[in-house]
């Protein structure tokens, strides 16, 4: 599965996103609305000065990663936008034919649009516009998994709706109010502005507490055998790209374990045998609004329970190294700074051999990957075997013949250092979890040793 075919988060077993039988999804008002259930046609659309339609690039990757696909792209060199309808008049017909041509649902724009713009623009284009924000907290949306992300996921939602709410009384509001202007119309939006009010005030006092409490999400991080791999990076550089070349043959880890995960968590096996799970993470992203700072932040934070970050750069775009740079800073400011890092630069297809050179020598350690060719993969799947932490225990087992299943879950779960067969079994001698102990000590024949380093 790929973050295309990937299926609404919560229970939603009617898919209207009212959940069936009238019973609401969540006690959003919205939320249900930021579910994408089918893969949308949309039309990106970009305005500035100089731009180009490959400037366009990330929001491709940021529609794709919401569940929309860009069918066209439109796009406009001017400095200042349009009060009323951001682009121009020409513009606009260009863009309605575009919708109607080729039958989009949406369209999408590079940046944020005032509340009377997205009216009108939806008016005269027929179709759903979204704005570069509603886009971005949508993704959101998707990758929160903590409570305090969810929250503040939420929250950044209404703080954007608020302002765009409208009903029928609205039109009429502006005129004054008096005669006309009231109505079931215009109360009902009274009472939505109200029930969001209170709903926001809510989250607000909920977040305050819940950021208290984050300490006690680390001790998840050892309930899981197996350990974690979540891929962290620029929209754009690839990552979900990379998760599917490399799990190509990967399993979609749904079993109880990991109900908690990422629906697009994946299962993969290392060289040696080791098996861990990849989870694609919410991206990096360049204009990130300044109300979306805290969400974006909440929704990363779930990096810091994993056991290594892959981290994916795209080695064929223009500063390379503030990209990096920007990443690892708010890892660390996350609290995943300490974890191991396997740096993999991706899109090396697009290198030539002087700027492949180069990125070598500036970043040593790396490996350089092209997730649409599969080079550098094997070279990476050893670099990610060879950084994992290492299990703290060191044992001897004696596994009688006739358990090779014993045999077969240490090599996956645990590190098989050496086997050797003896008369009664086979002698084998691992590294292991205390989880992991827990199950094989029956076959245990040594004192445990532990190794001194502290280790995940
Ligand atoms: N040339 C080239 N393009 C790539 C490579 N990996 C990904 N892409 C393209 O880069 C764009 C963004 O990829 P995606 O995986 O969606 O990035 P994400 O936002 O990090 O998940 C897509 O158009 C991919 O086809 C690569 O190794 N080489
Ligand atoms: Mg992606």
């Amino acid at each position: 599965m790929t973050d295309r075919e990937r299926t609404p988060r919560r229970t939603d077993p009617s898919g209207d996103g009212r959940g069936g039988a009238g019973r609401p999804v969540s006690e959003s008002p919205l939320s249900a609305t930021w579910r994408p259930r089918v893969r949308e046609r949309a039309v990106l659309v970009g305005v500035g000065p100089g731009v180009s339609e490959r400037d366009l690039d990330e929001l491709a990757a940021l529609a794709d990663s919401a569940g929309a696909a860009p069918v066209a792209r439109v796009v406009q060199s001017r400095s200042d936008p349009d009060p009323a309808t951001f682009v121009g008049k020409g513009k606009l017909s260009q863009i309605h034919d575009a919708v109607h041509r080729l039958s989009a649902e949406a369209v999408i724009f590079d940046d944020e649009l005032s509340p009377g713009q997205l009216r009108n623009l939806e008016e005269r284009l027929g179709a759903k516009v979204i704005d570069r924000t509603a886009l971005i907290l949508d993704i959101f949306a998707l990758h929160a998994r903590s409570r305090e992300g969810k929250a503040q996921v939420e929250l950044a939602q209404l703080n954007y709706l608020l302002p765009r709410l409208r009903g029928w009384g609205e039109a009429m509001s502006r005129l004054g109010g008096g005669i006309g202007t009231r109505g079931p119309g215009e109360t009902k939006l009274e009472v939505d502005r109200q029930h969001i009010r209170r709903r926001i005030s809510k989250l607000r006092r909920d977040i305050q507490h819940l950021s208290r409490t984050r300490q006690t999400k680390r001790s998840r991080r050892e309930s899981s055998g197996i350990p974690q791999v979540a891929i962290a990076g620029y929209t754009n550089a690839g990552k979900s790209t990379l998760m599917n070349s490399l799990t190509a043959a990967g399993v979609l880890v749904a079993d109880q374990l990991f109900a908690t995960l990422d629906p697009t968590t994946r299962r993969l096996s290392l060289p040696g045998g080791r098996e861990v799970t990849v989870s694609d993470t919410v991206g990096f992203v360049g204009k990130l609004p300044h109300d979306l700072v805290e969400a974006f932040r909440s929704t990363l934070e779930e990096v810091a329970l994993a056991s290594l970050v892959l981290h994916v750069a795209d080695a064929s775009a223009g500063g390379l190294d503030q990209q990096i740079g920007a990443v690892r800073d708010v890892l660390a400011e996350i609290g995943a700074g300490g974890l191991p890092e396997v740096l993999a630069l991706n899109k090396a297809d697009l290198l030539d051999e002087a700027a492949r050179r180069a990125v070598r020598r500036r970043y040593p350690g790396a490996v350089l990957v092209s997730a649409l060719t599969g080079e550098g993969l094997e070279e990476l799947r050893e670099a990610v075997a060879g950084a994992l932490p290492k299990p703290p225990l060191e044992v001897t087992l004696l596994v009688p013949f006739g358990r090779e299943d014993v045999t077969a879950r240490l090599y996956r779960e645990a590190e098989v250092l050496s086997t050797e067969e003896a008369q009664e079994g086979t002698v084998v001698h691992a590294r292991v979890s205390e989880r992991e102990l827990a199950v094989v000590r029956e076959f245990v024949t040594r004192p445990v040793r532990r190794r001194v380093e502290a280790s995940r």
